[in-house]
């Protein structure tokens, strides 16, 4: 088992994701087995496997995979970004805790935060969606023997309060393993720490990184606009 560990930490090439992903999942947050992944550090929030809305979710292979989720958490909960943020001139805060720390550069001219605009105000009326790096598992968990398929997603985001019910966008961008079953619950749980490394990693170079709407405020090369985008504009966007 302690080879397990031994997995490389930077999945794909620097340039970006590749085909077929991303794929792409949205719904709304439902309870999943009640096993309590909670206090074992390891919250999952399950969604629907609904093959109306994601076509490809029934022929895709069983696994963990990782990419973004996005939220849009009601205007009560705590995690939810109130005010608006200068997001441009911001460096990756994620890649920051691999690389040696950077000069930080001295903060942009007033200009930065455009005046009038208006789009980024507040607005509880409509979901606001804040973009979080995710490792997700498809598939029937062999070390449970689960009957059904399930799609569970942890995001790598220490949250305040739970998010039942709340909508989620998923776009994942590449698969890490195949699922697995296990001598003990604690090798489980090691492994998945292990997935939740190589998300990370592998999410915080650039190309790998949303250009706007990142909770962390993390900006890079990646078009995440369908995580954020308004839900008039992406009622039938659900296909891959
Ligand atoms: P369930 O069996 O109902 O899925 P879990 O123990 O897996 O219960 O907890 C999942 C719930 O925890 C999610 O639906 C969400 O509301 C909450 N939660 C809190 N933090 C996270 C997180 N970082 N990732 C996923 N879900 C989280
Ligand atoms: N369950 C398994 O039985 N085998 C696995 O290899 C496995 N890998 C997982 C990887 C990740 C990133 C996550 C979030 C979950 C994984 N699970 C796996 C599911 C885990 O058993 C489940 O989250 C808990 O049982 C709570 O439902
Ligand atoms: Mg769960």
């Amino acid at each position: 088992m302690a080879a397990e560990v031994e997995r490389p930490r930077v999945l794909y090439p620097d340039e970006g994701p590749e085909p077929p992903y991303p794929l792409r999942m949205e719904g709304a947050v439902i309870s999943g087995f009640g096993r309590g992944s909670k206090e074992l550090g390891i919250p999952t929030a399950n969604l629907p496997v609904d093959a109306a809305a994601a076509p490809w979710i029934e022929s895709i292979r069983s696994g963990v995979y990782f990419g973004y989720a996005s939220l849009a958490l009601p205007a009560s909960h705590p995690d939810r970004q109130h005010r608006r943020q200068p997001r441009s001139h911001r460096s990756n805060p994620r890649a920051a805790v691999d690389a040696p720390p950077a000069p930080v550069p001295a903060p942009p001219p007033a200009a930065a935060e455009p005046s009038g605009g208006g789009e980024d105000d507040d607005d509880d009326e409509k979901p606001r969606w804040q973009i979080y790096p995710m490792v997700m598992s498809i598939g029937y968990n062999p070390f449970y023997k689960n009957a059904v398929r399930s799609a569970e997603v942890h995001v790598l985001h220490a949250f305040g309060a739970d998010f039942y019910a709340a909508p989620m966008r998923l776009l994942i961008l590449g698969f890490v393993r195949e699922e697995r079953d296990y001598a003990s619950l604690d090798a489980l749980v090691a492994d998945i720490n292990v997935d939740c490394d190589v998300a990370r990693q592998s999410l915080a170079r650039p190309a790998w990184t949303p250009r706007e709407g990142t909770a962390d405020g993390a900006d890079g090369r990646f078009d995440g606009a369908w995580l954020v985008r308004d839900d008039a504009s992406s009622a039938s966007g659900v296909s891959a």
